[in-house]
């Protein structure tokens, strides 16, 4: 088993849901935000580390003995262009700049479906290593923490498992949710397998439950050692209820990958020039 890990973003969405669900006798968990972390609990294995993805000093010390990474810090939604380039790609470049330096052999990166939003839907399930189709600023950033986990496994033998991650959250929120979907709890067995697996070298998978109405590839996740335990449709008749109905076939969600993504809510280049 993995003695220490390193979580970046610890303190977000993803790694909030992670913290008890990957703590394991025998294991540290080093969490690292830039914002100030909740204390440890009574019995809590966990070493707290406040600093950015940013920092290399900081980041290189934080990598002092660890075992693996699990990199979920940077923006998790579409932000401007200046803030998207400094804190998600810088940040993921110093994370696994910084993984080499101190020799930690793993690293498992939080990309996401926006890597690939302007993939259509019509063209059927959604395949693992589809080539990149980013629909914002933020998918662009997932992208290049894609290509820097390859280079850094093909270069430096590390071994890199993106996650294109669907949607993590307690229960899926919206229609589209439903097929995107990725439970917390196997959230954290995607992370096991991903920190088990023996050298898997470079992979991309999709990070999503075993949803009735999955639009994903499981293939590659599984060859890792994941199996999904659950399925959205256990909320649908809630979500269903609470947005409507179904998806209206000409939206956006029903259309793209990326659903709203794609939409002009989130053109930030036209909102930033103001044309
Ligand atoms: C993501 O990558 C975001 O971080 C998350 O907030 C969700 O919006 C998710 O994608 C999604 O597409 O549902």
């Amino acid at each position: 088993m993995t003695a220490r890990i390193l979580i970046t973003g610890a303190g977000g969405g993803v790694g909030t849901l992670m913290r008890s669900r990957l703590a394991a006798e025998g294991r540290v968990l080093r969490l690292l935000d830039i914002a100030e972390l909740p204390a440890a609990a009574d019995g809590e294995n966990v070493e707290l580390v406040q600093a950015s993805v940013t920092d290399m000093a900081a980041m290189e010390a934080a990598m002092k003995d660890v075992d693996a990474v699990i990199h979920l810090g940077g923006h998790s939604l579409e932000e401007a262009w200046e803030k998207i380039l400094r804190v998600n790609i810088d940040g993921t470049h110093t994370v696994l700049e910084a993984a080499r330096r101190q020799g930690v052999r793993r690293v498992v990166l939080a990309s996401s479906n926006h890597a690939v939003g302007y993939v259509e839907r019509a063209n059927g399930d959604a395949g693992d290593y589809l080539f990149p189709r980013p629909d914002t600023y933020y998918g662009v950033s997932k992208v290049a923490l894609e290509a820097l986990g390859s280079l850094y496994a093909d270069r430096y033998g590390l071994d890199v498992i993106a996650i294109r991650i669907g949607s993590c959250f307690e229960k899926p929120r919206d229609v589209r949710m439903l097929s995107t979907w990725m439970s917390p709890d196997d959230c954290a067995r995607l992370f096991e397998a991903c920190l088990s697996v023996a050298s898997p070298g470079f992979r991309i998978v999709w990070g999503v439950s075993a949803n009735t109405r999955g639009w994903f590839s499981l293939d590659e996740a599984r060859a890792l050692g994941y199996e999904p335990q659950d399925d959205s449709e256990v909320h649908a008749a809630e979500v269903l209820e609470k947005h409507g109905g179904e998806l209206d076939p000409s939206s956006y969600a029903a259309k793209y990958v990326g659903g709203a993504w794609c939409g002009p809510d989130f053109d930030t280049a036209v909102k930033e020039a103001g044309r």
